[in-house]
């Protein structure tokens, strides 16, 4: 059956509201994380998108996919936005026109055909399209989607694994927090101080005519986020900086600042966490595909020792970030890079849920995820405790706010993340106790974009397309 939408079923209110959500935010090819907020194509959103919609149809699922990679850069990105052209061009900032995809991004590959933005965001795409195939092989098989999807995404992955490895150990930078994807996370308040803030006379936020400035992002982190992104593509995307980083990168310490590329650069536990278990589910793809998948599931195992390497904190049970632009002399927590050399950069102090979401990762030393699981149920997440749901960051820390976007509220996709992690290890009561949060607070919410962790009231936009989809693969 192309669609279980067509099948007739007994009344399922859950899935008839998220299917409702899903349908609503469809457009032409692919769907839109809001109408009203986001009216264009997200990556990230996309990816979890598909994997709730292969449920009602997954001929559509695999659209989702194949429209946001008919955007990808000849250089193998996924840019994090694929504009809609018949949107108006100020219902979204930054749009279009601050890009300049077709021209700033000319030597970097950008396409032609569609205008999008010029930066990333997590890698999900892979698992994405391994779990839509799962949901209808033969009609997977019979429109070659994973044929067709395998070249992209393992371009898509060498993108991030040689251009992005900024720091020389083999992990992917982020050069901005919108391509981490968790924006205002207490995370980057200390990589952006370092970032000067564009003139608020420059440009206009759209977002507030949707949101509250309460449960949004401030008017100083719109400036650092313009001025991260203008100064990226005034350098051609990294068309040519990005190149040989790894090799530059291991002198990042001692170089002069002007060689040493973007002002903000980090790397991230949850974006590696996503890219390795991509890596894992493109093995599997490589297998459905018929040719053997060893060398990319040892890949996917070398990068999980490095991330434990580089991000873990045994003392506190994290994953922290690794600030790879942090060169105080006295910095804290910097261990040996490859070879004994320095690492560089620092491990940013404030503990975010990016640092629980390598707990997806088979292949993770017993001890690291025994020390997840406890840090995820402790006073600091909470997770069956006095949290409905697992907060994007730590209740203990003075920067917590349960109302603002990325520094307290639950996301569903997260929770699924983290469902799926504590699954995978076996910690079945805990996944099903979550996995029953999620449904609860997702469909009173009316599935909100982020809730309040302790109360589950609904912040941010409604009908929001990734609460839908991952509440509806939760459920079903
Ligand atoms: C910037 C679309 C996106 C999500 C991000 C979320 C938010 C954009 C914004 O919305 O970011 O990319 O304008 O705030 O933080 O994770 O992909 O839903």
């Amino acid at each position: 059956a192309v669609s279980r939408a067509v099948t007739p079923r007994r009344s399922d209110p859950l899935r008839d509201a998220a299917a409702r959500v899903l349908f609503r935010n469809w457009i032409e090819r692919s769907t839109v994380p809001s109408r009203t907020l986001y009216p264009h194509q997200w990556s990230w959103d996309s990816a979890f998108i598909a994997i709730g919609l292969r449920h009602l149809s997954p001929l559509r699922a695999q659209l989702e996919l194949e429209t946001l990679l008919r955007a990808q850069w000849a250089d193998g990105r996924v840019p994090h936005i694929v504009f809609n052209p018949s949107v108006p061009p100020d219902a979204y900032f930054p749009g279009p026109g601050f890009w300049r995809s077709r021209t700033a991004g000319r030597a970097a590959g950008a396409p032609d055909a569609v205008e999008t933005s010029g930066i990333v965001q997590p890698p999900v795409h892979a698992l994405a399209a391994w779990l839509v195939h799962l949901a209808d092989p033969g009609l997977s098989r019979a429109r070659s989607f994973l044929a067709r999807l395998h070249p992209r995404l393992a371009a898509w992955h060498r993108f991030l694994l040689h251009r992005r490895d900024l720091g020389g150990a083999g992990l992917a930078a982020v050069v901005h927090p919108w391509e981490q994807g968790m924006d205002n996370s207490p995370c980057w308040d200390g990589p952006l101080r370092r970032v000067p803030p564009a003139d608020p006379g420059t440009f206009r936020r759209a977002d507030l005519r949707h949101g509250s400035p309460r449960e949004r992002p401030t008017d100083l982190d719109y400036g650092r986020y313009v001025r991260l992104a203008a100064d990226y593509r005034d350098r051609g995307y990294g068309a040519h900086d990005d190149a040989h980083r790894a090799d530059r990168a291991h002198h990042a310490r001692h170089a002069d600042a002007a060689a040493r590329g973007p002002g903000f650069a980090v790397e991230d536990p949850a974006f590696n966490a996503l890219l390795i278990a991509s890596e894992h589910a493109l093995a599997r793809i490589t297998g459905e595909l018929g040719v053997p998948a060893t060398a990319r599931h040892e890949r996917a195992e070398r990068l999980t020792r490095v991330l434990v390497e580089r991000l873990w904190d045994p003392r506190d049970g994290i994953f922290r970030c690794r600030d790879l632009r942090d060169d105080r002399p006295d910095a804290p927590d910097a261990p040996d890079g490859p070879g004994g050399a320095p690492a560089a950069g620092a491990l940013v102090a404030e503990r975010g849920v990016t640092g629980l979401v390598p707990l997806l990762l088979p292949g993770l030393p017993d001890g690291v995820v025994a020390a997840l699981v406890r840090t995820a149920c402790g006073p600091r997440f909470e997770l069956g405790g006095r949290a409905r749901l697992v907060p994007s960051h730590d209740l203990l820390s003075p920067a917590f706010d349960p109302r603002r976007y990325w520094r307290g509220p639950a996301w569903v996709n997260v929770n699924w993340l983290l469902e799926r992690g504590l699954r995978l290890h076996g910690e079945r009561a805990r996944a099903d106790a979550l996995r029953a949060a999620v449904l609860d607070v997702a469909a009173a919410s009316g599935f909100a974009e982020y809730v309040d962790p302790y109360t589950g009231d609904g912040h941010g936009a409604r009908g929001f397309g990734w609460s839908a989809a991952l509440a509806l693969d939760l459920h079903l």
